[in-house]
């Protein structure tokens, strides 16, 4: 049994689903909708002590941080790997993996924008421009590692745990309304992962518990 507790429209919930498709292991989904702040209930604290998502229940024990998520399916479900064989390639795709989970997401996740407003006052416009000033950021660096070590992915001709980070960021700027223009790699792979099963299947908008179109 292996039951991912997310939300459609979390993008670290989207790695993961990116990963576990990309391995082929079947999932179920439990839904905690971010908007009504069912992520905070006790029980679900229960499962995750921090109260966000994902989190992944297994027959081995409950995970919670996506990239650790990531980490255990390539360890317990090795093929296909998502993590190159030699020490620095994995590195690389380590340090794309934590440019987007470390240093991009956590500055434009739901409760650091909630702060921004309810606590500093921050305004519509103002919120726009911190979002688009870290994506921004951290994109430049990741175009500037993927023109080094990439080629129809982030790293090499496989995707890899950089790809699963990667489209759910590029996912969130595209919502964000964040200019992609100075990113032409980026969107290229984006395009390229896109026209992946794996990776279109687990896109937002075809989640059980994703709001109807119209
Ligand atoms: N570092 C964590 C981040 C988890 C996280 O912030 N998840 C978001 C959704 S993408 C969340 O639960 N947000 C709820 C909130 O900020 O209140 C991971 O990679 O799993």
């Amino acid at each position: 049994m292996i039951r991912l507790h997310g939300y459609w429209r979390s993008t670290a919930s989207y790695r993961v689903r990116i990963a576990l498709n990309l391995k082929d292991v079947d999932y179920e989904q439990a839904t905690h909708d971010l908007r009504t702040g069912a992520h905070g209930a006790d029980a679900y604290r229960e499962i995750a002590p921090q109260g966000l998502v994902p989190a992944l229940e297994t027959d081995g024990g409950t995970f919670t941080q996506s990239t650790a998520i990531m980490e255990w399916l390539e360890e317990v479900y090795p093929d296909p790997p998502l993590l190159p064989a030699d020490p620095p390639g994995r590195a690389q795709v380590r340090a794309m993996v934590a440019l987007v989970a470390c240093d991009i997401h956590p500055l434009n996740n739901l409760r650091v924008l909630q702060s921004l407003r309810r606590d500093l006052g921050a305004g519509d416009r103002a919120v726009s421009e911190w979002i688009a000033r870290w994506i921004g950021e951290g994109f430049s660096a990741l175009e500037e590692q993927a023109t080094r070590f990439g080629g129809a992915f982030c790293f090499g001709n496989s995707p890899s745990l950089a790809d699963c980070c990667l489209v759910p960021q590029v996912f969130a700027a595209e919502r964000f309304e964040v200019d992609m223009t100075p990113y032409p790699r980026l969107c290229a792979i984006n395009a390229r992962c896109l026209d992946l099963a794996a990776f279109a299947a687990a896109h937002p908008a075809r989640q059980p518990d994703a709001d109807p179109v119209g």
